[in-house]
């Protein structure tokens, strides 16, 4: 596959931009290899600068859950440009698309938009802080909630020690108040908070993950933490800047019946703006400046261009619960391939998957938590990968991510990334 422009560009970025990407995870470094240069999608597929076509199920990491350039969407974003791109002042549809997370949304009473995901988890632990007057935050190892200070954190060795930053420039000030603990863990949760007493505000999770690579909760796991923020006073903040409005219309917290204080969202509101939101309880989001003391603004915030996008997005999604039918059979249909092909090989790899997200780990362990996924064997992934890319399929460069269907991949689509996977698994494994 003739990928040399995108290798040229690669050079020339690397002059100019840290890493010669905008993101991190999008250099390609957990793979190897030259990242591929995106010049245009459509539906299903992306294409390259040197015209390659894949097969895509990043889909810009889940918003384009609908396929890339969706009609609609492209529709509500020329439609609002003629009006000018951003006024700094409320508009009536950042009033429809608030009305429209409320009412998706059940948890959630009062909402405030944002610009991105980081953002919206940025302010909604601030919000906890100011609410309760405490401190600390419980996160999860493996769970990735953004770039903000407070979860640039490593688990500190032993349940009682503090986080040590997992970052140059994150201070040792900001790294004692994160605690954390092991996924799926409830016992060090609660080890945490009993030598923490009356000092965390808030515990923050992915309740289905996928930056550790697609990990379900447990059996219990989410109810315990909602038994145990309710004892203690915590605000239990749900991170669903990924599977909000995927893994359900409510999201995972209606996959799963579990009612969170606060919900943090993003991505998929925007349908590829750059769109985050936080909201939850009345009573907390009323701290919220200029209803309360607690500060947050954003100049973009709410920008009529990205809320164009968010409410014909959101609206689709509200008025077609077949995309929620389709999702489920798109996933179930490529995980029975996947073990199929699994099976067909001998290979007892695991599949994670729930609704349209997946992640296939090259370990034999079962994988519930981030030790059981660092046990898989990333240079094999590396390499499978890349069978994959030069199979036309664009999967997420790293092992440690989840991969998003969208309603535009069709069965002849799955076929094909089903047939590639096998096809990829005997070749980087040299079986016959
Ligand atoms: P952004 O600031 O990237 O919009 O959102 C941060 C964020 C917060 N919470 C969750 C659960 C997230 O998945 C993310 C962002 N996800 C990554 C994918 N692993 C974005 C891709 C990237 O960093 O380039």
């Amino acid at each position: 596959m003739n990928t040399s422009t995108s290798q040229a560009l690669f050079e020339k970025a690397q002059q100019y931009i840290p890493g010669g990407v905008n993101s991190p995870v999008r250099a390609f470094r957990a793979v190897g290899g030259t990242p591929i240069f995106i010049k245009s999608a459509k539906g299903p597929y992306v294409y390259d600068e040197d015209g390659n076509e894949y097969i895509e199920l990043i889909n810009s990491w889940g918003p384009m859950i609908l396929g890339h350039a969706h009609e609609l969407i492209q529709k509500a974003v020329s439609d609002a440009i003629q009006h000018s791109f951003s006024f700094g002042a409320p508009t009536r549809r950042e009033v429809e698309v608030a009305e429209l997370i409320v009412e998706m949304v059940p948890s959630i009473e009062k909402v405030r938009m944002v610009n991105s995901g980081t953002e919206a988890t940025m302010s909604a632990i601030r919000v906890a802080r100011g609410f309760t007057g405490r401190d600390k935050i419980i996160k999860f190892e493996g769970c990735y909630h953004g770039h903000g200070d407070s979860f640039l954190i490593a688990a500190g060795s032993g349940a009682a020690t503090f986080g040590t930053p997992d970052s140059p420039g994150v201070t040792k000030g900001v790294a004692n108040d994160t605690l954390t603990a092991p996924f799926n863990d409830l016992e060090a949760v609660r080890q945490l908070i009993d030598s923490n007493k009356n000092k965390v505000a808030a515990l923050i999770l992915e309740p289905v993950v996928g930056n550790m690579g697609c990990v379900l909760p447990a059996e219990g796991f989410l109810e315990g933490l909602r038994k145990i923020c309710n004892e203690e006073g915590i605000v239990l903040i749900l991170d669903e800047v990924m599977t909000g409005f995927r893994l359900a219309k409510g999201g995972a917290q209606e996959r799963f019946g579990i009612k969170p204080d606060l919900t943090t969202l993003g991505k998929i509101i925007g349908g590829g703006m750059p769109v985050g939101a936080y909201g939850g309880r009345a009573d907390i989001m009323n701290w919220v400046s200029p209803a309360g003391p607690v500060y947050q603004a954003g100049t973009l915030s709410g920008n009529p261009i990205a809320t164009a996008a968010g409410l014909t997005m959101l609206n689709y999604l509200n008025d077609h619960p077949g995309v929620y039918t389709q999702l489920e059979e798109s996933g179930k249909k490529l995980a029975d391939g996947f073990r199929a092909s699994l099976q067909k090989l001998s290979l007892n790899y695991t599949l994670n998957q729930i609704g349209s997200m997946y992640t296939l780990f090259f370990t034999n362990q079962q994988v519930t938590d981030f030790p059981s996924a660092k046990s898989s064997d990333l240079v094999l992934f590396g390499k499978y990968f890349h069978a994959m890319l030069n199979k036309g399929i664009y999967l997420g460069p790293s092992q440690f991510e989840s991969m998003f269907l969208s309603t535009a991949l069709t069965d002849k689509h799955l076929d094909m990334v089903i047939q590639a996977n096998e096809e990829s698994l005997k070749e980087v494994l040299n079986l016959h």
